[in-house]
Formats: structure tokens, C-alpha cells, sequence
């Protein structure tokens, strides 16, 4: 059944003003349209501004707590209906449906963390120079949000960036991937039963990056948080830049493990296939690359290529399933076309490489997994983020030669070394450069409660989910506050010898 969804503006669920309709489809089945979602325009973004703006004065004094009692509703509903959710994010975007349940599940972890949150939102309070005066910082909302989401994890980071934006007293405007955008829709429904007040989350769908663009330099808006593609992010990097508002980007990743040669073999085997094909190795933190000490290269090759060989293929519904379909069409032209430049690059094809035309999959975007051996640091399929089935395994002679081609690289999102060596995993925490470093465990599968964030191009520095140093310090704006109680003019830095 396809559903017809409606952009939700100021509490209405309203079509787009265009009348026009994009379609969404399943990614296992092409034939099947699963959802029909608004082409909206600039006009439907300024309502949704517009309501996001009238309804923030009240949501930002409503107090922490009794907002956290909102969201703590919302983790009830998704638990109660994970199953069901579960299935539309695989029906929607591909990924098989113990995936699909754990991307509910991360909603889940998060609304209750968030929750809890209301309770906190800690600033500080520290001793003044001076008698009778205290000071303390707080945390206050910047006002409106635009927020816009990939497509990958359909739920989860919409829940990220929602639930942080609105425990801190943000109103929001979010603008899901055209991809998924059934998923956005069940979650912002779900919201809505869980009490929240009308407008204080608005829901815009649109195809391509031209709406994003479009919210994000809204003059309504007073921040802006995105997951996505290096060149729309780079574009807003820009964008935020001139017109000097705080933007959140999660980009790119081109994530190493490295496996040195005392490491438990069989362990970096399950990790890189975990890592590299889970998700089709459609994640930001996909293990795309894995760099293997020369003394183990071989025997690690034969042992990876065994177990990707048996990876069975197929929609994400079906039980046996353990790699579904690519996303679209668009994602299976740009993976096959990087096989094609490993292949032109001299790069040697283990296993893998083709569009799978059985009459079962035909229908659907699947690509066989794939692994290249013999690649070189400066090969484009060593660089490039490919966000398909395709790992690169590179070699290396040493410790220190491993980690200098991991580290080499414009991204820096996560990283994993292979060891059983207590002090060279200890020496591997520090020299990993990258936002998320794992040891003996592949590049995947951050738990919410720490921050999540890449460095170099793979985001703007500012993390993402929870810990000391997430959300809440990108979601609030810290206020410093001195209150002098003393009854007369007390100078700072300058002592009266009282
Ligand atoms: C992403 O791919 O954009 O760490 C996010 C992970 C997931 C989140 C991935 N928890 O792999």
C-alpha cells in the first residue's frame, strides 16, 4: 500500500503548496512506491518557519523536566510499535530488519537519555572574586532549528537531532530525506501523540538538496544541524559562515581498521564484514578500508574473501537476509562505478563487483559484496568515500606504518586496530586520528550516550548524541550570569582590599 504523506505545519498536516508529489520506493522492489511525500517550496518552508518561530517563547519556558516527560512518552510509543517501525525502515530504505530494528531501537536509547536530560542540562555555578556575588552559567535555547537528514539511518539520527534540539528549548523545522521519507513521518506522528504542543515541530519534505539549502539560509532560522553528503555540507559550512549561525555537519568517512599480526583473525574477519557490508556499507562509520600487516596479510585476505563469498544477498524483509539492496538506482551507478576505477586503478578483485541480475533481485538495487586487495594509500578507491559493499585492503610493515595510512586520509570520522597487545591497543587510542576509535570491534555501532562526531572533513567539530561534550552544547547557548548581592559597587579585578 502506498502512503500519501503531508508536510505537518503549526499542528496541521498540510499537502504542499505545489500540489506536487515525489515518490519513494523500495529499494528491494522498484515497482513498489512506498510512499508518495510533498515537493515542498519556499513557501511551505517560510509557514514552517513561521510556526517553529510563534511556538518557541512558550515551548522554551515550558520547564526541562515536563519537556523531557514528552520525549520519555515518545520512547514508550516507538518501544511499544518497534516491530512495526522496524519493518518500514526496511521496507523504505533497504537495510535488513534486524538493522532496521536497531535503528528504532537507537530512537529509543535516545528519547530516554534525552528524557533524563530535562533533569540535568547541567551549567555551573563557581565562587566569585568578590563578597557577596555569585556567579553561574546557564544553558538557553537558540530558537529555531532546521534540521536535515540522510536517508541511512531513517530514524535514528532524526531522533539524534530532534530530541536534543527540543530538550534544550529549541522549536524545530525538519526536512527528511526524500529517501525516507515515510520513516520521518511515522516519527514526527509519534511526537505529536506523545503531547507535543503544535508547531513546535514542523515537518517539511522535498526532493533534493535545494530545500535543505533553502531552510538552512532561512532568515528564521537560528541554527541549522545536517548529516549528509561532503558536498552539501561543505556548501552549508559556507552558508552558516556568512550568515555567522551554529552549524552541526556530519559528513563524509573513509574509516580504517587496522589488523596487526598478533590480532585474532577470525574476530577482525566477523568485524570487517560487520563493519564494511552491515548497512551495505551505506553508514558515515562504514569500514571501507581495512590496512593489514604484511605477516597476516595473505592468510587475512583468503579467510575475508571465504567469508564474503557466503554473505547471502536479498531483501531485507526476508529472515536469511544478511545484505539488502543499495538505496536507489543513483547508489548503485556511483558503487559500481568505483569498483571500475579500482579496477582501472590496478587494484585486484577478490570477490564481488556486479549488479546482481538474478530474476529474484533484478528488480531491486542489489550489488554484490566486494573486496579489493592490492590497493595503494593514493588509489581514489583508498580515498573516496564509495558508501557501498566495497572494501579495500591495503598492507603494511609496521605499527607505525599502519596507523600513518589510516590516519591519512581527509576524513576522520572512526577508526579500529586488530591486537592482542594490551599496550600497543593502549598506544592505538591515542595515535588513531580520528572522532570515534575502536578497539578490537569494527568501525560501527556508537552508542548514544557518548558523543559521536568526526574530525577533519568529516564534520564540523561539533558532536552529535550524548556525554558531556554532545548535543546539549551545540542545542544551547551558554549564558553567563553574575549576581551581586552586596549593595554596593563591587569592581572585578580590582581589589577595594574588602
Ligand atoms: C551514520 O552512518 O551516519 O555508529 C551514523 C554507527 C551508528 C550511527 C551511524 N550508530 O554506526
Amino acid at each position: 500500500m502506498t502512503a500519501k504523506l503531508k508536510n505537518l505545519i503549526g499542528g496541521k498536516w498540510l499537502a504542499p503548496l505545489s500540489g506536487e508529489y515525489g515518490e519513494s520506493l523500495n529499494p528491494a522492489d522498484l515497482s513498489e512506491v512506498v510512499a508518495r511525500y510533498p515537493r515542498s517550496g519556499k513557501e511551505d518552508i517560510d509557514l514552517a518557519v513561521a510556526a517553529a518561530r510563534e511556538a518557541a517563547p512558550l515551548w522554551s519556558q515550558l520547564p526541562a523536566p515536563r519537556r523531557g516527560e514528552i520525549l520519555y512518552r515518545a520512547a514508550e510509543i516507538l518501544l511499544s510499535r518497534k516491530e512495526e517501525l522496524g519493518k518500514v525502515v526496511t521496507r523504505e530504505m533497504g537495510k535488513v530488519l534486524s538493522e532496521g530494528l536497531g535503528d528504532i531501537q537507537e530512537a529509543i536509547d535516545f528519547a530516554y537519555y534525552m528524557a533524563g536530560e530535562g533533569r540535568r542540562l547541567v551549567g555551573e555555578t563557581v565562587p566569585s572574586e568578590l563578597r557577596d556575588k555569585d556567579c553561574k552559567s546557564i544553558r538557553v535555547p537558540h530558537g529555531v532549528f532546521a534540521l536535515i537528514t540522510p536517508w541511512n539511518f531513517p530514524v535514528a539520527i532524526p531522533a539524534w537531532k530532534i530530541f536534543a534540539a527540543l530538550i534544550c528549548g529549541n522549536t524545530v523545522v525538519f526536512k527528511p530525506s526524500s529517501d525516507a521519507p515515510l520513516c520521518a513521518q511515522r516519527l514526527v506522528e509519534i511526537l505529536q501523540q506523545a503531547g507535543l504542543p503544535a508547531g513546535v515541530l514542523n515537518l517539511v519534505m522535498g526532493a533534493g538538496d535545494a530545500v535543505g539549502e533553502v531552510l538552512a539560509g532561512h532568515p528564521g532560522v537560528d541554527g541549522v544541524s545536517f548529516t549528509g553528503s561532503s558536498p552539501v555540507g561543505e556548501r552549508l559550512e559556507r552558508l552558516a559562515a556568512e550568515l555567522h549561525r551554529p552549524l552541526a555537519a556530519e559528513m563524509g568517512g573513509k574509516n580504517a581498521i587496522l589488523v596487526m599480526d598478533d590480532a585474532d583473525l577470525s574476530l577482525a574477519v566477523e568485524g570487517v564484514l560487520w563493519g564494511g557490508f552491515g548497512t551495505t556499507g551505506q553508514r558515515c562509520t562504514a569500514s571501507s578500508r581495512v590496512v593489514v600487516h604484511q605477516g597476516v596479510h595473505d592468510r587475512f585476505v583468503e579467510k575475508l574473501v571465504a567469508a564474503t563469498r557466503s554473505l547471502r544477498l536479498g531483501p531485507g524483509l526476508e529472515t536469511l537476509t544478511q545484505v539488502g539492496p543499495l538505496i536507489n538506482e543513483r547508489g548503485v551507478t556511483k558503487v559500481l562505478n568505483y569498483i571500475r576505477i579500482g579496477q582501472d586503478e590496478g587494484a585486484h578483485l577478490h570477490c564481488g563487483g556486479e549488479r546482481v541480475s538474478t530474476k529474484a533481485l533484478a528488480r531491486g538495487c542489489f550489488v554484490e559484496p566486494t573486496i579489493f586487495s592490492s590497493v595503494t594509500p593514493a588509489m581514489r578507491i583508498a580515498r573516496e568515500e564509495i558508501f557501498g559493499p566495497v572494501v579495500a585492503v591495503l598492507s603494511c610493515s609496521s605499527y607505525e606504518e599502519g596507523v600513518d595510512i589510516v590516519n591519512a586520509s581527509r576524513f576522520g570520522l572512526s577508526s579500529a586496530i586488530y591486537t592482542r597487545d594490551v599496550n600497543r591497543a593502549a598506544r592505538a587510542e591515542r595515535d588513531l586520528d580520528s572522532g570515534l576509535v575502536y578497539i578490537n570491534a569494527s568501525t560501527i555501532g556508537a552508542e548514544i550516550q557518548l558523543p559521536f562526531g568526526g574530525f577533519r572533513h568529516s564534520g564540523s567539530g561539533r558532536p552529535e548524541a550524548g556525554g558531556r561534550m554532545g548535543a546539549l552544547d551545540f542545542y544551547s547557548r551558554i549564558k553567563t550570569i553574575y549576581r551581586d548581592f552586596s549593595g554596593r559597587l563591587q569592581k572585578a579585578q580590582i581589589s577595594d582590599g574588602s
